[in-house]
């Protein structure tokens, strides 16, 4: 009350709500007026910041934290009364007709589609430094995720505006949302890199927000250990998206603009954009308002699985169940062994990788409703069994892929399985922890991210007709790996499967200890024999046949030892390096037809 002088009255409301909602313990420890004013305005504001970025405001905050506390400590399964299933979806198998199909009518599509990064996670599995969407996707090119991404947008923007001619050129929309802790630097790489080629007015950042810790069972917010003028906070987890994608109006935007899709993805993987042709198709020829992306997943690996839930009350959905509780839901519900692999050798529950694509119409009508807000959830951990304090302060978190939970049994819920080999390899655990990853699951680490992205250019290229060499396997920071020849192409030399099938002809072989760096878009592979390194670079309108025997010392690949301080941390982290001993490198700048023969 002393203080009350001090406020505005927007910040007098605050504090009545925060009186009301049984939170004054945050201002127990107050100084008398005089003493730390300017902080205690501070926290009025963070107060204000918080209370506008939560749907509903703090008090609906605090208010659903009570509820979901006291589920917690009842222990309450928040999957009661439901049994789960196997869903069926739509199975694809990379370069047989029915793909082929698919990835057309995706091209078609992809000019109405907006695009949405979430990379506001610091990812601290990984542990690298840097934001990761600045990580090398793979170190041939040395292409980051993000520039990879924005050159797979602009490549899907020509290719689907060509087959619309007549019709103005599209700029498909990308969003990056962030948070505090990847914001500046996401800006920084983009800017310092004239955001890879993309106009920056087609770039849009969205800062995601954390939320206020709770310290008890009765929500009381937590005050920072340092500060105690301001309430601690922390990640509320990638479904933010969708209420910052509705509250920042674009939504309204896009659909006005006449768009109808939009696409979430996430901050580390390499293959993704082989896949997303073809899944875009399933969900405009099945009219789908949600289509999950999904790969076969190995039992306990740390990805979602698409599961059909049933309640005894009749209701059914299909829904991501996250890796945490797919094997105690499995338990509960006559499943003894829970999350185990089936006799293909797989769990029988497909792997989300979290690539979403939603139809814009109802998902706007379905926002409109719910304001963005997406089912939460409380993870406290406990001191004792008596449930009543923490080891420390908790919070709500929600996940973009629950957007579903919420919809009416009308709504058109489907997925898309695919290979893994062509449709996932993040870049997610560390090397320690992917050395434990149990033999035959997936490592998710740099080192796999990056041979992944070999592996798929190298099978994708041998169903075009390439004779390409089979792999050796070699151990690199604990992981053994496939080492295919490092193969990797600009997105606009190869989109989807029948443009690929255009760009080699006549008979063309790759030996396994080659390297090929096609960045240039009109480049034709024809009897072509490589053993050794070739990189090759054109402008747009250059046409460049390369055929003959390319032949010398090529690029070794060297282990680099992930403690070893003097690498650098990109290069740790995958445990290898290329040492480029010779290579045949050629650059086209000039317009023209020309033949490269070495
Ligand atoms: N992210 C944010 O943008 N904000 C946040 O507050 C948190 C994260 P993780 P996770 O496909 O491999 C997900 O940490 O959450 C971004 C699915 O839930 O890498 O453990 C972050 O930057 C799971 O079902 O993954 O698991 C990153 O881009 C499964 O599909 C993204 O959100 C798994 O991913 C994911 O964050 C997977």
């Amino acid at each position: 009350d002393k203080n009350l002088h001090l406020l505005t009255p927007e910040q007098v409301e605050l504090a009545k709500m925060l009186l009301e909602m049984g939170q004054s313990h945050l201002f127990q420890h107050w100084a008398e007026p005089g003493v730390d004013d300017d902080q205690k305005k501070s926290f009025f504001e963070q107060v204000a910041r918080l209370n506008s970025s939560y749907p509903g405001g703090l008090a609906s905050y605090i208010k659903t934290a009570r509820g979901l506390l006291a589920d917690s400590k009842a222990g309450k399964n928040p999957y009661d009364g439901f049994t789960p299933s196997v869903p069926t979806g739509e199975t694809l198998t990379f370069g047989d007709d029915n793909f082929i199909n698919f990835e057309e009518t995706g091209i078609k599509e992809a000019r109405r589609a907006a695009f949405v990064l979430v990379a506001g996670g610091l990812g601290e599995r990984l542990g690298y430094n840097g934001i990761k969407v600045a990580l090398p996707a793979e170190t041939t090119t040395g292409t980051c995720f993000v520039q990879h991404y924005i050159e797979s947008i602009l490549a899907l923007q020509e290719a689907s505006c060509k087959l619309s001619s007549g019709e103005s050129q599209t700029q498909i929309p990308f969003v990056i949302m962030t948070s505090d802790d990847t914001h500046e630097r996401t800006i920084k790489l983009l800017e310092s890199n004239s955001y890879f080629g993309m106009q920056s007015t087609q770039v849009k950042l969205l800062k995601q927000e954390k939320v206020a810790c709770l310290d008890d069972n009765d929500a009381r917010l937590a005050v920072d250990p340092k500060n105690k003028y301001r309430i601690q906070t922390k990640p509320h987890g990638h479904g933010d998206v969708h209420a910052l994608l509705y509250s920042s109006g674009l939504l309204k935007v896009w659909h006005d603009a006449g768009l109808k899709w939009v696409l979430f993805f996430q901050d580390t993987n390499g293959l993704l954009f082989k896949a997303i042709p073809a899944a875009l198709g399933v969900s405009a020829s099945k009219q789908y308002h949600v289509n999950s992306l999904a790969v076969p997943r190995k039992a306990k690996e740390a990805i979602g699985g698409i599961t059909k839930l049933s309640h005894s009350d009749g209701r059914t959905m299909v829904i991501n169940v996250e890796y945490n509780q797919l094997d105690p839901l499995l338990r509960a519900t006559g499943f003894p062994d829970g999350d185990v692999n089936c006799e293909t050798g797989y769990s029988p529950f497909p792997g989300n990788i979290n690539q979403l694509i939603l139809e814009l119409g109802s998902y706007i009508e379905e926002l409109t409703k719910t304001g963005g807000a997406i089912t939460e959830f409380v993870n406290p951990k406990y001191k004792d069994a008596s449930k009543t304090s923490f080891k420390s302060s908790t919070r709500l978190e929600c996940m973009m892929q629950d957007y579903p939970k919420t919809l009416p049994p009308s709504a058109r819920v489907g997925f898309t399985v695919m290979d893994a080999w062509l449709a996932y390899a993040p870049v997610k655990n560390n090397p320690e922890d992917a050395a434990k990853v149990p033999k035959g699951n997936p490592y998710h680490s740099a080192t796999s991210g990056e041979m992944a992205i070999y592996r798929a250019n190298s099978l994708i290229l041998k169903k075009a007709g390439v004779q390409v060499s089979d792999p050796v396997l070699q151990v690199f920071n604990g992981q053994e790996v496939e080492v295919w020849p490092r193969i990797a192409w600009k997105p606009k030399w190869g989109l989807i499967f029948s443009q690929i099938k255009t760009k080699v002809g006549g008979n063309c072989s790759i030996s396994q200890r080659s390297t090929l760096a096609i960045k240039g878009q009109n480049i034709f592979l024809e009897n072509l024999s490589l053993d050794g390194a070739l990189i090759i670079d054109a402008v747009n309108n250059a046409e460049v046949k390369v055929g003959g025997s390319v032949q010398n010392k090529g690029w070794s690949l060297e282990a680099v030892d992930y403690k070893d301080v003097s690498e650098p941390e990109v290069l740790r982290i995958r445990g290898f390096k290329f040492n480029k001993i010779e290579q045949l490198e050629k650059e086209y700048p000039e317009p023209g037809k020309f033949n490269l023969t070495p």
